[in-house]
């Protein structure tokens, strides 16, 4: 059983995506396996029981409708209790492991740490937007640095949205006046498997009007210091329009608060 509290700590941290693959990775192997089990054990019964014409009615205990086979104590009520027992210590053991696992996506490593960035995302007809701690704010692309939380608060400006990231395994809804946190981390190894800078499609997941099949965005990581960069570029603007050139280096020396 893999504890919640063990994955938290330190920098043993892993992303959602991983979390919910090897989830669906336990159950399709366990379904599989007890899948296979219970119906070649079906099909060995069918053939064993099968009617060869050579049974006399008289001495077949067959089971009546509703009676359960546990008065006899013979081999009957073993096998039943035996495959509830099986049953029960599979069931369990999957809702506490997956239990245990969903509460670690729900909290996330080193929840209300030092290095958090929290980045307030507002949904709005028909596009995102984002504002960082410093008062910068972008439009449709959310940058940013590797190996480092990132708390979203996510809200909407006038209709229901839903802001989700697929590949990133987040989505949670925007709604006026409500504001609801998830957090995500991407690793520089991702980031440099990706060539350097990873990028992840944004969507909304809730039909907001004529324009929801188009509000589209992006979460665009970087590494860290290339992202310091970029953010500390960012003290004095507010507008997306530059984002490319601060990219390439443009840094002032004001530091990264407004
Ligand atoms: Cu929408």
């Amino acid at each position: 059983m893999i504890d919640p509290v063990i994955l938290q700590q330190g920098s043993d941290w892993r992303a959602q995506a991983e979390v919910f693959d090897e989830i669906f990775f336990v159950f399709l192997a366990l379904g599989t396996l007890v899948g296979t089990i219970v119906v070649a054990y079906t099909l060995w019964n069918v053939y064993k029981y099968r009617d060869d014409g050579d049974r006399s009615d008289e001495d077949f205990d067959a089971p009546v409708v509703g009676e359960l086979p546990t008065g006899q104590g013979g081999p009957k009520a073993k096998k039943l209790f035996l495959s509830f027992g099986l049953s029960a210590i599979v069931v369990i053991s999957l809702v506490v492991y997956a239990y245990g696992l969903l509460l670690y996506v729900e909290e996330g490593p080193d929840a209300g740490g030092e290095g958090d960035i929290e980045i307030m995302v507002e949904g709005y007809q028909y596009g995102w937007a984002y504002e960082y701690p410093n008062g910068h704010t972008e439009r449709d692309e959310l940058i940013v640095p590797a190996d480092q939380r990132i708390d979203l608060n996510v809200t909407s400006r006038d209709v229901w949205h839903n802001f989700g990231s697929p590949d990133l395994r987040i989505k949670t809804d925007a709604i006026p006046g409500d504001y609801n946190e998830i957090w995500f981390k991407v690793s520089s190894e991702d980031v440099q498997a990706q060539g350097g800078e990873a990028t992840f499609d944004v969507q909304c997941f809730e039909l907001c009007g004529p324009g929801h099949s188009a509000m589209k965005g992006q979460v665009t990581v970087m590494p860290q210091d290339e992202w310091e960069e970029w953010y500390a570029s960012t003290g004095n603007s507010s507008e997306s329009a530059s984002i490319d050139s601060s990219r390439v280096g443009l840094a002032t020396p004001s530091g990264v608060s407004a």
